[in-house]
C-alpha cells in the first residue's frame, strides 16, 4: 500500500515534467581552484590518510578529498608526482568542461576521490579519461556511487580488458549517495582524468511546494 502511494506521487512528479526530476542541483568541474605548477608532494607514503593541499596543488575542495592508502609499501606521492586540479591538457585533448579537471597518476599506492553525497540529488554523473599504457594486473581503477560499484577492474590487466576505456572520456551514471573514484597504480605513464561531475534531483523543498508538491519532497527524504 505504501509503495503504490510513493508511484503515484512519483506519477504524479513526471505529470509536471520529467525535467523537475533531471534538474542539476549541483556541478564540481574543478573550475575554482588553483592548479599549481610542477608535482604535487605529499609527506607520508607510509600512513593511509587524507591529502592535503600542497602550495597551489589542489587535492581538496568543497565537498570532497583525496584519502592516500598505502597498498603497495611504495613511495605513494611523496616522490612528487602529477596529481591533482590541472589545466595540463596534452593527454587529453581538453576538458569536457571548462578549462581544469583533476589527474590522478603514480600514485605509488592507491588514491580515492571522495565526494559527499549531496542532499536532494537521485542521480550522479561524470566523465573519466583513461590514458593508454600498458597497465599491470596489480593496478586498478574502482568507481562506487552510493555503495553500489559501477566500475571495478580489480584483478583485470586495464589495457587487455578495458580497453575501450583507453584514450577517450567515458560518461559514468549512478544513483544516490557517496560517490568514490579509486586509482591504484605506479607509473606516471598511468593516469585517469576526471571533469564534470553533475548532481541531479529534485529542486529545493520550497520549489517544490510552489508546485504543490511538497508532500513528495518529504517522503523522499526518508528513502
Ligand atoms: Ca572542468
Ligand atoms: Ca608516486
Ligand atoms: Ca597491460
Ligand atoms: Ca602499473
Amino acid at each position: 500500500m505504501k509503495t503504490m502511494h510513493a508511484c503515484a506521487a512519483f506519477a504524479a512528479t513526471f505529470a509536471f515534467g520529467s525535467t523537475v526530476l533531471g534538474a542539476v542541483i549541483q556541478t564540481e568541474s574543478f573550475e575554482a581552484y588553483t592548479a599549481g605548477s610542477g608535482y604535487y608532494v605529499d609527506a607520508d607514503a607510509a600512513t593511509d590518510h587524507w591529502l592535503v593541499n600542497y602550495d597551489d596543488h589542489t587535492v581538496s575542495g568543497d565537498g570532497w578529498g583525496t584519502y592516500y592508502t598505502n597498498t603497495r609499501d611504495g613511495s605513494g606521492l611523496s616522490d612528487g608526482d602529477y596529481f591533482g586540479v590541472t589545466s595540463y591538457a596534452g593527454a587529453v585533448g581538453g576538458f569536457t568542461h571548462g578549462e581544469y579537471g583533476f589527474q590522478m597518476s603514480d600514485v605509488d599506492g592507491m588514491a580515492t576521490m571522495v565526494f559527499d553525497a549531496v542532499e536532494g540529488a537521485t542521480g550522479v554523473s561524470f566523465d573519466m579519461f583513461v590514458d593508454g599504457t600498458g597497465w599491470e594486473g596489480d593496478d586498478l581503477i574502482k568507481i562506487e556511487i552510493g555503495g553500489v560499484v559501477v566500475l571495478d577492474t580489480t584483478g583485470h590487466d586495464i589495457d587487455d580488458d578495458f580497453g575501450h576505456l583507453e584514450e577517450a572520456w567515458t560518461t559514468f551514471n549512478g544513483g544516490a549517495g557517496e560517490l568514490r573514484i579509486s586509482l591504484d597504480s605506479n607509473s606516471g605513464s598511468e593516469a585517469i582524468f576526471i571533469d564534470n561531475i553533475q548532481w541531479t534531483g529534485v529542486p529545493a523543498p520550497g520549489a517544490l511546494a510552489l508546485l504543490g508538491l511538497a508532500g513528495l519532497a518529504t517522503r523522499r527524504r526518508r528513502h
